[in-house]
C-alpha cells in the first residue's frame, strides 16, 4: 500500500520498491538491493538503493578514499604514529603544500610537500569525475544538467584555491593547506597578508549571495511548509495544477512584501544565489596577490574605505631607532 504522506501524518513513504527506468544501452548495473530503511523514511524517502556505481563513479570513490587516505597517514605520522596522539590532535594536524622556495616543481621531496602534491591531484582528479558522473546520470536520465553546473561553480572555487591561483603566483605554498583547523587559519592569514578580505568586493559579493541562499532557502521551504496542509509540498502539480496551496502561498507574499516568485522562479532565484555564492568568490580570490595586493589600501583609493584618523603619534621602528640594550 502506498499512501500519500507529509510531514503532519503519521504514515511513512512505503510503496513498492522503486527500480526507475530501464537503463540506457551501455550502461553498468545499478548495485545492490534496494530496501526500506525506517530511519531514512523519517527524514526523506525510506527507500535505500539501488546505487548507481559505473566506472568513473567507483574511480573518482577510489581516488578521494586514496587522497583522504594518505592525509590521514600524514597527519598520524606527524604525531610519531601514536594513535591516542592522532585522535586527540586530530583537528589540529595538517598536510601542508611544498615551502615556497620550490615554486611549482613537481617533483619535491615526500616529506616537503610532495604528499601535498599527490593528494592535491588525486583529489581533484577525484572531484573531476564525480562532475562527469553527475552530468552522465543527468544526460540518461534525460533531465536537466543543473546539478552538474551548480557542483561546477564549487568546483571552480575549489581549483582557484588549490590550483590556479598557486598556478599565477608561481609556487604551490599559496594553496591551502589540508586540515580542520589548519585551512580555517590559513583564511585567516590569507585576509591579513591581504589587507583584510572584507575589503575586496567579490569577498562582499559572494557573502551576499551565501546569505541570501540561506534566506531564499528559508522562506522558500517555510511557505511550502505552511501550505503542505493544501498539497503545496507537491510542488509540480502545483506549477501546473494550481490550486489553493499555490495561490495562497503567493497571495501570502504579495501581502507581506507586494511581490512573490512563482512556483518555477523560486527555484531559479535559488539556484543562481547558490551558483554566484562560489562563482564571485573565486574571482575575489583569483584577484588577491595576482591583481590588487592589499584590499584595506584598494578600499582607501577607491573611496569605499574611510581612512584611520591620524590619532596616534608616529611609530619608530625599534630596531632602526638605536636605542636599546
Ligand atoms: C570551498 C567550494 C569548494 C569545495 C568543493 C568541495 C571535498 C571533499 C572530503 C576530506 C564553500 C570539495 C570536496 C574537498 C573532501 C573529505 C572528507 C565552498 C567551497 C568543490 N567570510 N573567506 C568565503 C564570510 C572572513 C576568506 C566564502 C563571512 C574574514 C577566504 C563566503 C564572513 C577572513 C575565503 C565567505 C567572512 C575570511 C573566504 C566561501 C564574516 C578570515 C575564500 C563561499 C561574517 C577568516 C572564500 C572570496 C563558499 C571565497 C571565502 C563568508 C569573513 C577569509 C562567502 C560570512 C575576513 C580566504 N567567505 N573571511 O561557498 O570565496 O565556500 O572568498 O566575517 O576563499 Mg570569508
Amino acid at each position: 500500500m502506498s499512501e500519500y504522506q507529509n510531514i503532519f501524518t503519521a504514515v511513512q513513504v512505503r510503496g513498492h520498491l522503486e527500480y526507475g527506468p530501464p537503463l540506457p544501452a551501455g550502461d553498468s548495473p545499478r548495485a545492490g538491493k534496494p530496501y526500506f530503511e525506517y530511519w531514512l523514511g523519517k527524514v526523506g524517502n525510506a527507500q535505500l538503493g539501488p546505487t548507481y556505481l559505473g566506472v568513473i563513479g567507483t574511480l573518482s570513490i577510489a581516488l578521494g578514499v586514496a587522497a583522504i587516505v594518505i592525509i590521514g597517514l600524514n597527519m598520524w605520522a606527524s604525531v610519531g604514529w601514536d594513535p591516542i596522539e592522532f585522535v586527540r590532535q586530530l583537528f589540529w594536524l595538517a598536510l601542508e603544500p611544498p615551502p615556497a622556495e620550490y615554486g611549482l616543481q613537481v617533483f619535491i621531496p615526500l616529506n616537503e610537500g610532495g604528499w601535498w602534491l599527490i593528494t592535491g591531484f588525486l583529489l581533484t582528479l577525484s572531484i573531476i569525475l564525480w562532475w562527469v558522473r553527475m552530468y552522465r546520470r543527468a544526460r540518461q536520465l534525460e533531465v536537466g544538467t543543473h546539478v552538474a553546473w551548480a557542483f561546477a561553480s564549487a568546483i571552480w572555487l575549489f581549483l582557484v584555491l588549490g590550483f590556479l591561483r598557486p598556478l599565477l603566483m608561481g609556487s604551490w605554498s599559496e594553496a591551502v593547506p589540508f586540515g580542520i583547523f589548519p585551512h580555517l587559519d590559513w583564511t585567516t592569514a590569507f585576509s591579513l597578508r591581504y589587507g583584510n578580505l572584507h575589503y575586496n568586493p567579490f569577498h562582499c559579493l559572494a557573502i551576499v549571495f551565501l546569505y541570501g541562499s540561506v534566506l531564499l532557502f528559508a522562506m522558500h521551504a517555510a511557505t511550502i511548509l505552511a501550505v503542505a496542509r493544501y498539497g503545496g509540498d507537491r510542488e509540480v502539480e502545483q506549477i501546473t495544477d494550481r490550486g489553493t496551496a499555490s495561490e495562497r502561498a503567493a497571495l501570502f507574499w504579495r501581502w507581506t512584501m507586494g511581490f512573490n516568485a512563482t512556483m518555477e522562479s523560486i527555484h531559479r532565484w535559488a539556484w543562481w544565489f547558490a551558483v554566484l555564492t562560489p562563482l564571485t568568490g573565486g574571482i575575489g580570490i583569483l584577484l588577491t596577490g595576482t591583481v590588487v595586493d592589499n584590499w584595506y589600501l584598494w578600499g582607501i583609493k577607491h573611496g569605499i574605505v574611510a581612512p584611520l584618523p591620524d590619532v596616534f603619534p608616529g611609530v619608530v621602528d625599534p630596531a632602526l631607532s638605536g636605542g636599546g640594550q
